[in-house]
């Protein structure tokens, strides 16, 4: 009964959001350094509002993170502490490829990499990496459009063969794209992709999502020819949607809805098309442009494990005046009246975690690994400095039973659990510090402003003691 006794138990965090250092070891610069915070980025992330360098309006927080770049020892010493067997990191693209498009990757980059994996099994701590969190170098951008451009395919892939013939050994676990269903909802963020005035916005997006789901493909075949023992996950931003209410045109938009995810995940598990989707662009006038070879790299190379993102469920209703009502989020949802929501506005429902597990193993019967869970919220220091964080513990405790209870009661195969931002961090939605999903507290304001020292929360020692206990001690 319970987890496994294997059970990877960790958190998460990438790149951009914690390293800093952005012009250090040669690294180059990347779309996500260029995103600020405040009331620009919504649409900067979007695509539809173009930033390719720094300015002097904005603040970027991403040019510091939380210092992790120097800091990593003393973050992953804490880690240790808490017992993690594994720690979900991102590659900065840029430290490997500056530019994106060398033949020969720059040393420093390796090395960094190679020496934050050292420390982490140091402690006993898998790594699980995710090559691309977000991130696309600038230069790529500029110059080929980003992944609308089939190009990226070669250069994701040297990448890869990079990351996978360096970190032979150190490294087992990869996820190939962060949240890869992203490109529809804040495409330069999540693909480099920005747009020009009247263009079919729909077909870049499917176009660039084509040569990702392919790169994908590239990538997993090549993890398993470096090494056999290589395991390649795709990576969902999940949460099922409900029907606002039982009738049946509010049932068949949530499973359009749900489709417009899952259909990602359908071709990098089932590895192909599927029928819907088809259908789907044919209606709207899209064209994917493929080429020979693709659905034959697509169906013989799909992803060895299932891996998800869930902070909330969703709900969808197909009635014109309940849509009015919808939230600015960058997953649009119509409120769920029977649940509470954090202080921005992010539904909290932790049996929705059991519904998706559920959702997402009967569809693909894979083993599923939930490699980002979490409560966005302000913490206030007391005098001493102390976090006590009871809100926090009090969302992980019951998404942690409802997940306990998806393994023992229904048996979805589960590998792991890593919570998102650990280390508190920036946010990705909305750029903020005071956005914080920790159990480690980082002294750091929204302008940039703070000691950036680390200190422990509340929360830590309670997450401690649930890895300790296998899941037991809640
Ligand atoms: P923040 C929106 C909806 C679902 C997942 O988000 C999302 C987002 C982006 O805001 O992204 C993931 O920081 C992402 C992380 C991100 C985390 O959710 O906006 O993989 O990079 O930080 C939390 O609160």
């Amino acid at each position: 009964m319970g987890f496994r006794k294997d059970f990877l138990w960790g958190g998460a965090t990438a790149a951009n959001q914690c390293e800093g250092g952005y012009n250090e070891g040669g690294r180059g610069l990347a779309n996500v350094d260029v995103v600020p915070n405040g009331p620009d980025r919504a649409e900067i992330i979007a695509g539809h509002k173009k930033m390719f360098d720094f300015d002097n309006e904005h603040h970027f927080p991403a040019k510091v993170g939380i210092d992790m770049y120097h800091r990593y020892k003393e973050d992953i010493a804490l880690f240790g502490e808490m017992g993690f067997k594994t720690y979900r990191l991102s590659i900065a693209w840029t430290r490997i490829f500056p530019n994106g498009d060398e033949t020969e990757p720059n040393e420093e980059g390796l090395q960094f990499y190679e020496d934050l994996f050292n420390e982490c099994h140091k402690y006993g701590i898998e790594p699980l990496v995710t090559i691309t969190h977000f991130d696309c170098p600038m230069h790529l951008i500029k110059e080929y459009g980003g992944w609308r451009n089939r190009k990226m395919i070669t250069f994701y892939e040297r990448l890869c063969r990079t990351l996978f013939n360096r970190y032979k050994g150190l490294v087992k676990y990869w996820l190939t794209f962060n949240e890869i269903n992203m490109i529809l909802h804040a495409p330069f963020m999540g693909a480099g992709l920005y747009f020009e005035e009247g263009e079919n916005e729909e077909q870049v997006k499917y176009q660039s999502a084509h040569h990702e789901l392919v790169s994908s493909a590239i990538a997993t075949k090549i993890a398993h020819e470096v090494d056999p023992k290589n395991q390649v996950g795709c990576m969902l931003a999940s949460g099922s949607y409900y029907p606002y209410n039982c009738r049946p045109e509010d049932v068949f938009e949530s499973r359009k809805k749900d489709r417009e995810s899952y259909f990602f995940i359908d071709v990098q598990s089932r590895g192909e098309y599927p029928a819907y989707f088809l259908k789907d662009l044919e209606r709207r006038g899209i064209e994917i442009e493929m080429e020979e070879g693709d659905k034959e790299i697509l169906k013989e190379n799909t992803a060895d494990f299932i891996s998800f993102s869930y902070y909330s469920s969703r709900v969808a209703t197909n009635d014109p005046v309940l849509l009015k009502q919808t939230q600015g989020n960058i997953f649009a949802s119509v409120e769920n009246p029977y649940l509470d929501s954090s202080e921005w506005g992010w539904q909290i429902d932790p049996l929705g975690l059991r519904i998706t597990m559920n959702d997402i193993y009967d569809r693909y019967q894979k083993p599923l690994f939930i490699v980002e869970n979490g409560l966005g919220a302000i913490d206030q220091p007391d005098e001493a400095g102390y976090v006590e964080d009871d809100y926090r513990i009090d969302y992980l405790a019951k998404h942690i039973q409802a997940m306990k209870d998806a393994v023992e009661i229904d048996g979805v195969d589960l590998m792991g659990y890593t919570s998102w931002g650990c280390i508190d961090l920036v946010s990705a939605g909305s750029g903020e510090m005071k956005k914080r999903y920790g159990f480690i507290y980082v002294d750091l304001d929204n302008e940039g402003n703070g000691t950036l020292d680390r200190s422990k929360k509340k929360s830590f020692d309670w997450y401690k003691k649930v890895i300790a206990s296998n899941g037991e001690d809640l």
